[in-house]
C-alpha cells in the first residue's frame, strides 16, 4: 500500500502538482519539511535581532520607519513559517522549546554583529539577496503551503533588498568615509552571506532527497553561484571591491569563481560557536519569559470563550 501511495505521490509531483496538508505522503517528506520550515521560521525570528538594535540609532526619521517595518515583515514572516510546519503536525510549543534549549538550527548569518549603520544596508542587499535567491526557488516547492509563504514572503523580501541597495549605493557616492564603511560592511557580510546556502554539494546530506520530491529544484551550490554572479558586478559597478582575492571572471562557464569558504567557521557557527550565538538565544529566552503573561492572558481567554 505504502508504495503504492510513494508512486501516486511521486507521479502528483512530477505532474506540478502541491502536496497539500490533509494528503498522503511518505513521513521522510514530512519530516524534511518540518525540520527546513521550522529552521527558516527560527532564521527570521532571530534575523530581527541584528538589525533591531540599530532602531534607535537610525540616522534620519525615515530611515529609522523603514527599519521598523522591515523587521515587522520578518517577525511576520516567522508567523507564516510557524503556521505552514503546524499543517504538518508541528506544534509551536515543541518549535519553540527547541530554539529556545539551542536544539534547532536557524541561519549561520544571524550570529554576526552589526557594527555600523552601513551593516543596516548590507544586510538588506546582500543577506535579504542570498534569502530572495533560495526563496524564489522554494516558491514553486511541492508542498502547498510552504509555496505559498515564499510568494508573499518573496515580495516582501525585494522591498527589503531594495532599500538596503539604496543605502549603500548613497554611501559608495557619498564621502571617503561613507564609502569606506560600506566597503567594510561588504568585507564583513560577504562570506556569512555566502554560508546562507549552506555546505557544498557533495557534504549536504538533505538536498538529495528534498531534490528528488521538489522541494529544492536547485542545489546548494547552482544556487550560491547564481547569486555570486548576479552581485559581483552590481558591486563592481558602485566601485566596491568584493573581498576574495581568489575572484575571477571565467569566460568559458560565464561565472565569477572564487576562493574556498572557510568550511570550519562555518560549522563553528552553525554548532552554537560563532560569535553572537549565545548572546541572540539568551535575547529569545527572556523575551520569551517576559511574554509568558501574554501566552497565559491568551490562553484565560480563550478557555473562557470555549466555556
Ligand atoms: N545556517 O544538508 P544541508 C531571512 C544545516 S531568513 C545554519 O545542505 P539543507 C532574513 C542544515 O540545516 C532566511 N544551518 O541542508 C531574516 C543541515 O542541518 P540538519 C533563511 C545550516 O536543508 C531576517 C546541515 O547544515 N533562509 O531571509 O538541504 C532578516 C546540512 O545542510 C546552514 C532559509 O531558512 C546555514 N547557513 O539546505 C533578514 C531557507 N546551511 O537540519 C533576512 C530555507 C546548512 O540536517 N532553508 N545548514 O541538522 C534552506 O533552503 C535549506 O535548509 C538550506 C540548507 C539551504 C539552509
Amino acid at each position: 500500500m505504502d508504495d503504492m501511495n510513494l508512486q501516486e505521490f511521486e507521479a502528483r509531483i512530477a505532474r506540478g502538482e502541491k502536496i497539500e496538508p490533509g494528503d498522503w505522503m511518505p513521513d521522510a517528506y514530512r519530516k524534511q519539511l518540518i525540520r527546513m520550515i521550522s529552521q527558516h521560521a527560527h532564521s527570521e525570528i532571530i534575523g530581527m535581532l541584528p538589525e533591531g538594535v540599530w532602531l534607535g540609532r537610525a540616522p534620519t526619521l525615515r530611515r529609522k520607519m523603514v527599519l521598523l517595518s522591515k523587521v515587522q515583515d520578518e517577525g511576520g514572516h516567522g508567523q507564516y513559517l510557524y503556521h505552514a510546519a503546524e499543517t504538518l503536525g508541528a506544534t509551536r510549543e515543541e518549535m519553540t522549546d527547541a530554539l529556545l534549549a539551542g536544539r534547532a538550527k536557524y541561519s549561520s548569518v544571524f550570529n554576526y554583529p552589526t557594527l555600523t549603520w552601513a551593516d543596516i544596508g548590507m544586510i538588506g542587499w546582500l543577506v535579504d539577496g542570498a534569502a530572495i535567491q533560495n526563496q524564489t526557488m522554494l516558491a514553486h516547492c511541492s508542498y502547498g503551503p510552504y509555496s505559498r509563504a515564499m510568494v508573499r514572503i518573496c515580495t516582501e523580501e525585494t522591498f527589503h533588498k531594495k532599500q538596503g541597495m539604496e543605502q549603500i549605493i548613497r554611501y559608495a557616492r557619498g564621502t571617503p568615509r561613507q564609502k569606506q564603511m560600506a566597503q567594510d560592511a561588504l568585507n564583513r557580510w560577504w562570506w556569512p552571506a555566502l554560508m546562507m546556502f549552506g555546505p557544498h554539494d557533495t557534504a549536504s546530506p538533505n538536498s538529495a532527497q528534498l531534490i528528488r520530491w521538489g522541494v529544492k529544484t536547485k542545489t546548494n551550490d547552482e544556487l550560491r553561484q547564481d547569486f555570486i554572479n548576479k552581485m559581483v558586478p552590481d558591486f563592481h559597478a558602485i566601485g566596491l571591491t568584493i573581498p576574495d582575492p581568489a575572484l575571477r571572471y571565467d569566460a568559458a562557464s560565464g561565472d565569477w569563481l572564487g576562493g574556498e569558504i572557510n568550511w570550519d567557521e562555518f560549522w563553528r557557527v552553525v554548532n552554537g560557536d560563532g560569535p553572537c550565538n549565545a548572546e541572540r538565544l539568551q535575547i529569545r529566552r527572556t523575551a520569551h519569559t517576559e511574554g509568558a503573561w501574554v501566552r497565559e492572558a491568551l490562553n484565560a481567554y480563550a478557555a473562557r470563550a470555549e466555556a
